[in-house]
């Protein structure tokens, strides 16, 4: 089989896609790559590993052409919050990283996954059950990126023929890899916080709703929509998907009933929060489960108990290395 590329594979979706991803296809058929430059022990763990910055297109092409790649997987991205900091840098590495890839993807007929975020929506967007074609004026940086992305993969499908898709993900939840400087992070930090100090002090405030979805069901969307039959799909990029609709206030309380005694006290950071109020509060993503037939396992109580679960394995694991 041609191999499949992931790039930003470093980060919280890479950590747990490029695992999956080499179960199902073999650990050589799926090359793992980030702008990081890893030791050679660090490189080897996770071989087969490269050094690629996917704003430099002689990169990317290099590596389509070694490894014979049939399927890019691009992660290479900043984040809401980090994108914020530095709208330029933003743009440089959401856009002209996307646009790198989709240039060597036409060369070579790779097929391309391209993840979009609640993030491409905006204030003038039904915040509830949010459709899957609506109002999409962000005011952020990550977001316009995130919305220019949608529409340059389907220019590169219907003007060149490049089998592009792309999930509107929601605020992802994992305890593999911490997440990378978004706006939705608080939900991780308030696992760790509660099982390492029992208590927590949350930068959005206790009644801000968002999407979120636990990890596992991420991957699997991500994988089962690039193995759809081409024919299903209405709406190549990018399908709203989501698994619980969540306030900070909420996720506490379903913590708490699994730690006694657990607090979370609100500090607001005002960056953040103005990201949170300018996106939906829930997705419809009645589009995904008619196409391809997405169905997320975890919702709010599952995932808790799971996360939890791994987390205390994972954290008692550190403490007795
Ligand atoms: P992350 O920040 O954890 O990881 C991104 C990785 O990209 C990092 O390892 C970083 O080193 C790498 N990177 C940065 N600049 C690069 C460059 N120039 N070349 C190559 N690599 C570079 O992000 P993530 O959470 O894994 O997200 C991956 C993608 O999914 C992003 O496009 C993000 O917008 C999208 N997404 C994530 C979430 C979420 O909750 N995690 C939600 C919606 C969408
Ligand atoms: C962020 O908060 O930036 C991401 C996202 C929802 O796109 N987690």
């Amino acid at each position: 089989m041609a191999t499949i590329l992931v790039t930003g594979a470093l980060g919280q979706i890479g950590a747990e896609l490029v695992p999956a991803l080499r179960a199902r296809h073999g650990v050589d058929n799926v090359i793992a790559t980030d702008l990081k430059v890893l030791p050679p022990s660090g490189a080897a763990a996770i071989a087969p590993y490269g050094h690629l910055d996917c704003t430099e297109p002689h990169q990317l092409h290099e590596a389509v052409r070694r490894y014979d790649v049939g399927t890019i997987y691009h992660l290479a991205a900043l984040l809401s919050a980090s994108a914020e900091a530095a709208p330029q840098l933003a743009w440089s590495v959401n856009m002209n990283g996307l646009y790198n890839v989709l240039e060597v993807a036409r060369g070579y007929g790779c097929q391309v996954f391209f993840p979009s975020s609640i993030g491409a929506f905006g204030p003038t967007t039904p915040r509830d059950a949010t459709p899957q074609v609506t109002v999409q004026r962000p005011t952020t940086i990550y977001g316009v990126t995130k919305v220019a992305g949608e529409l340059l993969c389907d220019y590169y499908a219907s003007r060149f023929g490049i089998d592009t898709r792309g999930l509107r993900l929601p605020g992802l939840i994992s305890y593999v890899a911490a997440p990378g400087g978004g706006t939705t992070d608080y939900a991780v930090e308030m696992f760790y916080h509660a099982v390492r100090y029992g208590r927590y002090t949350c930068f959005l405030s206790a009644d801000t709703r968002l999407d979120m979805m636990y990890m596992p069901d991420a991957i699997t969307a991500m994988m089962d929509l690039m193995a759809a039959e081409s024919g299903r799909l209405r709406y190549r990029n990018a399908y709203n998907v989501a698994a619980m609709s969540v306030t900070p206030a909420e996720l506490a309380a379903a913590i708490a009933r699994h730690v006694p005694g657990f607090t979370v006290d609100f500090e607001i950071d005002p960056v953040r929060q103005a990201i949170a109020d300018s996106w939906p509060r829930s997705l419809d993503d009645s589009a995904a489960h008619h196409d391809w037939g997405f169905a997320p396992r975890y919702d709010l109580e599952a995932m808790t108990t799971d996360m939890l679960a791994r987390l205390k394995t994972k954290l008692a694991a550190a403490r007795n290395r």
